[in-house]
């Protein structure tokens, strides 16, 4: 008899940042997960999350959103479902629920991790295998202030913590936010990669300025510099210049690629689990990126340790990300909810070895940041 899913729990954690976050949308100063446990009745375990950045300034869906979709929608649609054909559930959320892609990464996460448990294998063994057992993770210097910004990035170039850098802009004036970039690129040197994100605040003719501005100032990548609907802004923009584009809002999922990729994009892909709808959706993404030649970036909405971990299972199956990764969320964050913190040192990031996720909960750490109802 195959083991069914017999509970589901989506907790709401609230958990302050080491510094504010500042992004063109928002500024963060707590970052605010859902966290899914998922029992079976063999009474194995599975965990997964859904995180998103500043509530809905973001996208579509919200920390309580996500909650909401799973407890009320989800949950009785799994409830007595055979736990092992992940594949078969996937199938039956899509046709029950359109989107809530965030909801669904949780629930993909828990569902590969009790499978890995099951198996005793982890979940890149489920994904097809690890080529990668070190992944590289860049920093976000988003404190707002140019002088913080040097002085971070230096320290973590000095202890071999990260050696590339993503700067948030788009909120200031344009000239303001190159000579930011500018400042900073011109402390660390060349042998920092230095990206800007815009998060989508500029429009196409700030956008042309900007880029000239950054690829004169050194800068190796600029992230969904317009609106995320723009394609042809995006195909514009990367005709015009060799600083490639990064398309992050632009493209969720696999179809959305193929989408920019036959208007005649060219540049590289921030691929996401809560974007996709979950690891393995995210790497169906990788497929189209390859065939379409596009560079491969491992994105993150600065999930914390779980969250992350999936992303990284999922991205270490993957023979070349042209651009690393960005799955540093759980360091910008003040404390974690797991006994075994991950382990970054030169420059990227260890994937845990134990099966499933290879992550265990902290339950005092849980029950001090859960959000009170
Ligand atoms: C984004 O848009 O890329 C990822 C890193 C970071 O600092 O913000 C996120 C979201
Ligand atoms: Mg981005």
């Amino acid at each position: 008899m195959s083991a069914t899913i017999q509970s589901i729990e989506a907790i709401l954690v609230d958990i302050p940042t080491i510094r504010p976050h500042k992004l063109s949308m928002t500024t963060m100063g707590v970052q605010s997960m859902v966290i899914v446990r998922m029992k079976d009745s063999d009474g194995i375990e599975g965990l997964g999350e859904a995180t998103t950045i500043g509530g809905l300034a973001y996208g579509a869906e919200s920390p309580e959103s996500v909650k909401l979709t799973i407890d009320t929608y989800f949950k009785p649609q799994l409830i007595g479902q055979p736990s092992e054909n992940i594949n078969t559930l996937r199938v039956m959320l899509n046709r029950s629920t359109r989107g809530n892609n965030l909801a669904k990464s949780a629930i993909e996460t828990a569902l590969l991790d009790l499978q890995g448990k099951r198996l005793n294998r982890p979940v890149a063994d489920l994904l097809g295998g690890a080529v990668h057992q070190h992944i590289p993770v860049l920093w976000t210097l988003a404190s707002g202030d140019t002088a913080k910004d040097i002085q971070e990035a230096l320290g973590l170039i000095e202890t071999r913590r990260h050696c590339d850098f993503k700067l948030k802009i788009g909120s200031r004036q344009l000239m303001d936010d190159v000579r930011h970039v500018a400042a900073i690129k011109d402390a660390v040197g060349e042998s920092a990669s230095v990206r800007v994100d815009v998060n989508q605040a500029w429009d196409e003719s700030t956008a042309a300025k900007g880029m000239a501005e950054l690829q004169a100032a050194g800068i190796d990548l600029v992230e969904q510099p317009t609106p995320m609907k723009d394609y042809a802004a995006l195909v514009r923009l990367a005709d015009k210049f060799h600083l490639p584009i990064l398309a992050d809002e632009a493209v969720a999922d696999a179809k959305d690629l193929y989408t920019l990729a036959a208007a005649g994009f060219s540049g590289a892909v921030a691929m996401k689990i809560a974007k996709a709808g979950g690891p393995a959706r995210a790497l169906e993404q990788a497929t189209v990126a390859q065939a379409a030649g596009i560079g491969l970036y491992g994105g993150t909405l600065l999930e914390g340790t779980i969250g992350s971990v999936a992303a990284l299972h999922a991205w270490s199956t993957l023979e070349t990300l042209h651009w690393g990764t960005e799955m540093f969320g759980p360091l910008l964050m003040k404390d974690d909810i797991v006994v075994q913190p991950l382990n970054f040192h030169d420059n990227g990031v260890d994937l845990p070895t134990g099966p499933g996720l290879g992550i265990e909960i902290d339950e005092d750490k849980l029950a001090h940041y859960r959000r009170q109802a």
